[in-house]
C-alpha cells in the first residue's frame, strides 16, 4: 500500500517538477524592467514617485505579433508591493501574466522579481502601454507598449511620434491613497499637470524654465502619431495648431481612416492617427506649432502645451520657443459620445448582432457619500483588499468561498455577491450595459471603463437609461469597432441620487478563459471602490495545468515553502512554467 503511494506519488510528482524551468543566470529574459521608488522632479515639480528604470514615462518596449517573450520585472522598492499590467493585450493562455493583483496573480514582494510570459496575438499589432495595477501607482509606474505587424502596416506612413499623457500629482500615491480611503475621505487634489512624452508644467506659467515637449519634424511628410492616455484622472482634449488628424486605429485595433480636428483621450485609451506635415511653401515663415491640452469634466481646467518642431531644412531661421500669452486654440467642450457610431474598423470583425446575444449584465455604478466616499457597482464595492486571496489561486486551492457560484450570478443579474465576481461560460454572448446613476449626494462623474482579457465591441453610449430597442435601432447601418477603454459620460453635473444618468454598452464574446477585471480606468475610482471581476469558464476551462506545477504560483512570496517558487529574488533562482509549450 504504502509503496504503491509512493510510486504514485513520485510518477506523478517527478516529471511534474523536472518540466519546470529555473530561471538561473543562463535564462536571459527578452526585456528588464526595474521599479524604484524615488524622487523624481516631473513638470518641474519634485514628487517622490514609482518608477520604470529610474524614468516616467518608463521605456518604450516594442515587439511583433505572433512572439512569446518574457519580460522580467523587479520589485526593487523596500515596503510596497508591486505587479505589472499589460494594458489592452489578450493574453489568454498566460493565466498568471495579467498582472492584477489579488485576480490573476500575487504580487510581487518588495525586493523580489516576477518573469511575464506575454503572447502577442496576431492582429494585435497596435499601440499600448504597461503600468502597474497597484494602488496609485500607475500615475508614473507605465510606459508605451507597441506591437508591431510582422509584414507591412496597412497604412503607409514615413515615420512615428509618440504623444503619452500623464498626470502629475501634488500629494504622494501614499498620501493620495491614505486620503481616499479614510473616514472622514480626504480628496487627492486636482491633476497639477498633464504632461506630454514626461514634459511639461505643472500648475505654474509658461516660462520657458520647464521643458515643454517638442515633436520633431519635416516637412512634406506623414507621420503616425500615436496617442496614450496614460493619465491617472484627467480626460483630455487636445489638437495641433494648423494640423488636422485621420484616426486609424482605436486601442489596438486599426480602423477606416476618420477625419478629425482634435483629439479627446480619457485614462487607459490609446488611439494613432496620421498627420501630414506641410511643405516648406505651405509653412512660409512658421516652424512652430502648438499642440494644446486641456483637461474636461474636473472643477478645474489645466490647459498644457507641447510644440509641433518642424527641422529649419526649408532655409527659415527656427525662433525659440515662447509661450503663448493666450491660448491659441478654442478645444471644443466635452463631445459627448466621441467616435460612437461613427468609427468604422478596417476589416470586418464579426460583431455579435443583438440576436446572438445569451444575456444582458448591467452594471449600476453609484457613489455612496457618507463620512467615507466609496464607488459601488450593483450595490458593492472591490479593490485589492476584499479576497482573501487572487480568484485564480482560489481555484487551484479548491477553495468553495472564494469559487463564484454561477446560478446564484445569473440570478442576482451577474454578480455573486459572495465573491463579489461576474462569472460566465465560455461561448455566452454577453451584452454588458454600465448605467452611470446619481450619487446619495445626487453628484455625477465621468469613467473611462477598461476592459481586461478580450477586446469588446462597443455599442455606444447616451443619456439617461439603456434602451435595448432604441439603440438598436441606432447601430443600423454603423460597423462597431472592438475597443478596450470607453467612456462612460456624465450628461449633466448633478441629479436625483439613485437615478439612471448616463450609460455605456458592450457586446463581448466569451472566448478567453480566465480571470479578468472590468473596472474604471480612473486610479482614484479604483482605490474608491470601482472595479469588477469576471471569471470566464469554468475552472475545467481555466485551470489547464493541475497542482503541483503551478504550486510556486499559489503562495505570496517570500518564506520557506516545501515547493519550487515562481518568484524570484537575490538568493533565490524562480522555477516556472513556461505555458507556450503547454498550449
Ligand atoms: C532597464 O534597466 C535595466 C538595467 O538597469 C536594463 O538592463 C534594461 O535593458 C532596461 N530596460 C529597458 C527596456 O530599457
Ligand atoms: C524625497 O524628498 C522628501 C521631501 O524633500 C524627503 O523627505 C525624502 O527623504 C526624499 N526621499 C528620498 C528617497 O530621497
Ligand atoms: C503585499 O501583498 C500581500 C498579499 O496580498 C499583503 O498581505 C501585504 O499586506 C501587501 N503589502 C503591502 C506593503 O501592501
Ligand atoms: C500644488 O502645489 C502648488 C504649490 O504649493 C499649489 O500652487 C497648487 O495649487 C497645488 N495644486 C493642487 C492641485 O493642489
Ligand atoms: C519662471 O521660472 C523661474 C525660474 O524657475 C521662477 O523662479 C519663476 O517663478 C517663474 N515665473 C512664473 C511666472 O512662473
Ligand atoms: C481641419 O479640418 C477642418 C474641418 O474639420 C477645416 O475647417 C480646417 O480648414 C482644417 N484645417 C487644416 C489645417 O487642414
Ligand atoms: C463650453 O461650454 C461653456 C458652458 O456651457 C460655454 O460657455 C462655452 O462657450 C463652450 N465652449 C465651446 C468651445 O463650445
Ligand atoms: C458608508 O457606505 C459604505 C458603502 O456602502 C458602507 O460600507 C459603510 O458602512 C457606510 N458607512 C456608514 C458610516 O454608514
Ligand atoms: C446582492 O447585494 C445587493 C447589494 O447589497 C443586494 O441588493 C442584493 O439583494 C444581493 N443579492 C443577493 C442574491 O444576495
Ligand atoms: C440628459 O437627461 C436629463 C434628464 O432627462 C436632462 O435633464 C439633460 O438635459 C440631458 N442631458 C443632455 C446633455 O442631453
Ligand atoms: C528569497 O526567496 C526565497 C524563496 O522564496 C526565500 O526563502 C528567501 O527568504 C528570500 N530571500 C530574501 C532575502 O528575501
Ligand atoms: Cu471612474
Amino acid at each position: 500500500m504504502f509503496s504503491i503511494i509512493l510510486v504514485l506519488l513520485t510518477g506523478f510528482l517527478t516529471p511534474a517538477i523536472a518540466k519546470l524551468h529555473v530561471h538561473d543566470s543562463t535564462f536571459v529574459p527578452d526585456k528588464i524592467l526595474r521599479i524604484t521608488a524615488e524622487n523624481i522632479t516631473h513638470g518641474c515639480l519634485s514628487r517622490y514617485s514609482v518608477l520604470v528604470n529610474g524614468t516616467a514615462p518608463g521605456p518604450e518596449l516594442r515587439f511583433e505579433e505572433g512572439q512569446t517573450r518574457w519580460i522580467r520585472v523587479y520589485n526593487d522598492m523596500e515596503d510596497m508591493n508591486l505587479t505589472m499590467h499589460w494594458h489592452g493585450l489578450s493574453i489568454a493562455g498566460y493565466p498568471f501574466s495579467d498582472g492584477t493583483p489579488q485576480a490573476s496573480q500575487w504580487p510581487i514582494p518588495p525586493k523580489y522579481y516576477f518573469d511575464y510570459e506575454l503572447h502577442f496575438q496576431p492582429g494585435q499589432a497596435g499601440t499600448y502601454f504597461y503600468h502597474s495595477h497597484i494602488n496609485f501607482q500607475a500615475v508614473s509606474c507605465s510606459g508605451p507598449l507597441i506591437i508591431e505587424e510582422r509584414t507591412k502596416p496597412p497604412y503607409d506612413y514615413d515615420e512615428e511620434r509618440m504623444v503619452y499623457l500623464s498626470d502629475v500629482f501634488n500629494l504622494t500615491d501614499g498620501q493620495i491613497f491614505d486620503g481616499l480611503t479614510a473616514n472622514p475621505f480626504v480628496w487627492s487634489g486636482e491633476t497639477n499637470g498633464v504632461l506630454i512624452n514626461g514634459k511639461g508644467v505643472a500648475n505654474t506659467v509658461l516660462n520657458g524654465s520647464c521643458d515643454l515637449a517638442a515633436i520633431a519634424v519635416q516637412p512634406g511628410k506623414t507621420y503616425r502619431f500615436r496617442f496614450i492616455g496614460a493619465t491617472a484622472l484627467s480626460l483630455v482634449s487636445l489638437a495641433f495648431e494648423g494640423h488636422n488628424l485621420s484616426i486609424i486605429e482605436a486601442d489596438g485595433g486599426y480602423t477606416k481612416p476618420l477625419h478629425t480636428s482634435f483629439m479627446q483621450i480619457g485614462p487607459g485609451q490609446r488611439f494613432s492617427a496620421l498627420l501630414t506635415t506641410k511643405t516648406c511653401e505651405e509653412l512660409q515663415d512658421k516652424l512652430r506649432y502648438w499642440i494644446q491640452l486641456e483637461t474636461r469634466e474636473r472643477p478645474a481646467l489645466y490647459r498644457g502645451y507641447g510644440v509641433l518642431a518642424y527641422s529649419d531644412e526649408c532655409g527659415i531661421q527656427a525662433p525659440s520657443t515662447q509661450a503663448p500669452s493666450t491660448p491659441p486654440l478654442t478645444l471644443p467642450n466635452t463631445s459627448l459620445g466621441w467616435l460612437d457610431y461613427e468609427l468604422q474598423p478596417l476589416s470586418p470583425n464579426l460583431f455579435p448582432t443583438l440576436k446572438e446575444v445569451t444575456r444582458r449584465v448591467t452594471i449600476t455604478v453609484q457613489q455612496i457619500v457618507n463620512g467615507s466616499i466609496t464607488w459601488t457597482e450593483n450595490g458593492l464595492s472591490w479593490t485589492e483588499a476584499f479576497p482573501r486571496m487572487p480568484y485564480l489561486v482560489a481555484m487551484y486551492e479548491h477553495d468553495k468561498n472564494a469559487l463564484p457560484n454561477y446560478a446564484d450570478a445569473v440570478a442576482n443579474g451577474g454578480m455573486d455577491n459572495r465573491t463579489r465576481a461576474f462569472p460566465a461560460k465560455l461561448g455566452e454572448v454577453l451584452e454588458i450595459v454600465i448605467q452611470n446613476s446619481g450619487a446619495t449626494n445626487g453628484g455625477l462623474d465621468v469613467h473611462p471603463f477598461h476592459a481586461h482579457g478580450a477586446h469588446i465591441w462597443d455599442i455606444g453610449s447616451g443619456n439617461g437609461s439603456y434602451d435595448v430597442q432604441a439603440n438598436e435601432e441606432r447601430l443600423k447601418s454603423t460597423n462597431p469597432v472592438r475597443r478596450d477603454t470607453t467612456m462612460l459620460y456624465r450628461y449633466e453635473t448633478t441629479t436625483t441620487p439613485g437615478k439612471d444618468s448616463g450609460w455605456r454598452a458592450w457586446r463581448l464574446r466569451v472566448t478567453e478563459a480566465g480571470v479578468w477585471m472590468i473596472h474604471c480606468h480612473t486610479l482614484q475610482h479604483m482605490i474608491m471602490g470601482m472595479q469588477t471581476v469576471w471569471v470566464f469558464g469554468d475552472p475545467s476551462d481555466i485551470l489547464k495545468l493541475p497542482r503541483p506545477r503551478v504550486e510556486g504560483y499559489l503562495t505570496y512570496g517570500g518564506g520557506e515553502r516545501p515547493f519550487p517558487c515562481a518568484y524570484g529574488n537575490a538568493t533565490y533562482d524562480p522555477k516556472m512554467i513556461h505555458w507556450d509549450e503547454e498550449l
